[in-house]
Order: C-alpha cells, then sequence, then structure tokens
C-alpha cells in the first residue's frame, strides 16, 4: 500500500535574507519553483536557477547593506532598508509526476507568501511559473489585475500534442482565462523573431498590448516603461510583473532556455524594472538556466540585481511617500 503523505509547499517559518532592524514595513518573500519539466522543448536546467539566484542574491545583500543602509549609485542616494525584510520561503516540494498537482502547489505556497504579508519574489524554473504563481494573485484579490510580461516569446501556446494546455509555452493564454486579466490590461514587452499564428492570434483575440522589440528600441526603456504601465494599471487593483530572461539579448545573459536572437540588453531591462517597481505587486523571474550561463554567471548576478533594484525601489517609493517631504527628495 502507498502512503499518501501530503507534501511540505513551502518553508513556513521563512528564513531570513535581509532581516529587518526595525519593525517591517515592507516585506518581501523569495520563493524558488525548481521545476523545468515544461520547457522539454529548449535547454534544460532552469530548475537549477531558484537555488543559484539564492546564493548571489543572499551574497549581493549581505555585502552591499551595512547598518540596514545601502548607496544606490544609480541615482547616488541612499536607501535605508532598515524597515525593509527579504525573506527566504525556500522552494516548493514540487510533485514531478503530475503537472496539475505541481501547478496547485505552486499557487498555494504563493498564496502564503501573499496572506503572510510579502511581496512574492517568485524564482523559476520555467516560465510555466507564472500562471500558478499569477493566479494565486488573482484569486487575492476581487478586482482586475494588470499583467507585464518580458519576454521574447508569447506564451500562448493554446494546446499542443508535445507540450499539452499547461507548459512554459502556454502560461499567458491560461492567466488571460482566469477572468479578471483583460486583454487590455495586459502587456507583451520585448517580442521578437518568429511565432504561430495561433500563438499570435491569442494576443490579438483578447486585445493584448504588445511592445515588440524594435519598438521597444525606438521608445527607449523609461517610454516603454511608462506605457506599459499605463495600460497595465487602467481600472486594475493590482499589477504583477513577469521577466523571463530570455527577453534579453542571448549575447549579455547567456543563462537561459532559448538564445533567441535579438532582444533588450541588461541596462533597458534594469531602467524598466525600476521604473515600474514602485507600482508591481508581485515578481516573477523565469527561464535562468545556471547550467547555460558563463563562467562569471552573469546572468545569475543579473538576476540578483535585478532584484536588489526592486527590492530598493519599492522601499524609496514607500519611505519617500510617508517619511520626506517632496522638498527634500533629490531631483
Ligand atoms: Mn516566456
Amino acid at each position: 500500500m502507498i502512503t499518501n503523505q501530503s507534501p511540505i509547499p513551502y518553508s513556513l517559518p521563512p528564513t531570513p535574507m535581509l532581516p529587518a532592524r526595525v519593525e517591517p514595513k515592507i516585506k518581501f518573500g523569495y520563493l524558488g519553483v525548481p521545476y523545468d519539466a515544461a520547457t522539454s522543448i529548449g535547454n534544460p536546467g532552469a530548475r537549477f536557477g531558484p537555488a543559484a539566484l539564492r546564493e548571489q542574491f543572499r551574497a549581493l545583500l549581505a555585502k552591499r547593506v551595512v547598518d540596514g543602509q545601502v548607496v544606490d549609485m544609480d541615482r547616488g542616494e541612499m536607501v535605508d532598508l532598515s524597515d525593509v525584510e527579504v525573506a527566504d520561503f525556500g522552494d516548493v516540494a514540487l510533485s514531478f509526476y503530475d503537472q496539475h498537482k505541481a501547478i496547485d502547489q505552486v499557487t498555494a505556497a504563493t498564496r502564503a507568501i501573499i496572506d503572510a504579508g510579502h511581496i512574492p519574489l517568485i524564482v523559476g524554473g520555467d516560465h510555466g511559473v507564472t500562471y500558478p504563481a499569477f493566479r494565486a494573485l488573482h484569486d487575492a484579490t476581487r478586482g482586475n489585475l494588470g499583467l507585464i510580461q518580458l519576454d521574447a516569446h508569447c506564451d500562448m501556446l493554446d494546446f499542443s500534442e508535445k507540450q499539452g494546455a499547461i507548459s512554459g509555452s502556454s502560461g499567458m493564454a491560461r492567466s488571460l482565462e482566469l477572468g479578471r486579466l483583460l486583454g487590455k490590461n495586459m502587456v507583451q514587452v520585448g517580442l521578437r523573431g518568429y511565432a504561430t499564428s495561433q500563438q499570435w492570434g491569442v494576443g490579438v483575440k483578447y486585445g493584448v498590448r504588445r511592445i515588440l522589440a524594435p519598438e521597444f528600441e525606438e521608445m527607449g526603456a523609461i517610454e516603454a516603461a511608462k506605457q506599459s504601465l499605463a495600460w497595465a494599471r487602467a481600472g486594475t487593483e493590482k499589477i504583477y510583473l513577469t521577466v523571463d530572461i530570455d527577453a534579453l539579448n542571448p549575447g549579455e545573459a547567456p543563462g537561459t532556455g532559448w538564445a533567441e536572437p535579438g532582444g533588450l540588453t541588461v541596462q533597458q531591462l534594469i531602467d524598466f524594472t525600476r521604473y515600474l517597481a514602485p507600482h508591481v505587486d508581485a515578481l516573477d523571474l523565469a527561464e535562468l538556466n545556471p547550467l547555460f550561463d558563463s563562467a562569471s554567471k552573469q546572468t545569475t548576478v543579473m538576476c540578483a540585481r535585478l532584484l536588489f533594484d526592486f527590492v530598493t525601489m519599492k522601499a524609496r517609493a514607500a519611505n519617500s511617500v510617508s517619511r520626506k517631504p517632496k522638498s527634500q527628495r533629490k531631483k
């Protein structure tokens, strides 16, 4: 007889990555989703992303934050992180034999982070992570939601014999079917190369907004971020941001599942994310693949920077709203 042991879907209580020095005002929750069974058509290895990024992110926080303070050199400004907590919720204990069970586990674990009052930082794994994590935010919210997706690809596969209906290629189609993500509040940024007419057509059918990679280049990162935010926030309660590493030029970010030619620069991604961060309620990073990263781990280090930016920009926005009069802010 097989004993049906219920898996532990996440680590509670979480362990601190950046402990708050006073009562925390903003809390972030790092959750790994070490799953890449849904990308069997690309490079395998995204399952090692959460552990690799955890190590880099933890080290970066430990090295650069002293006494709760860090200097944001992109702005030449001190950022007070003394009331900011970054907690590690561990990795989801995933089912590897039942994909539906696995995505339910990701939704439950993400929901636990939201319910604990932490802003989810969900780290894949393949891009199949977005649908179950976004579903947790959808379940926890009453109104409409916005979704901004940085990606080379649409991820709007309806069904295929190879990938079924749930995979790293179908997350955006499934998210649109949830009901309170309207096409006009979904923004796909960085699409390029070639897609099937089926996947392109899903976006057209729902009226999804798109900033294609050449358009992004033409607009610049800040204008693209402003436009994305305007679309995603119109009539919505919360905004979810998903970053597929293959949005970037693979020359700058080789550690990913599919080296799609062309793409955003790392600087553009940083500028885009920093602009949006104060308005984003949940973030996922997907398709970081340490097996294909360079010897210097440049893609993993870049992802740690992105998480750090997300934390400092949100902390800065929260503190400047509640503490500093406008006249004291640096122009
Ligand atoms: Mn993707």
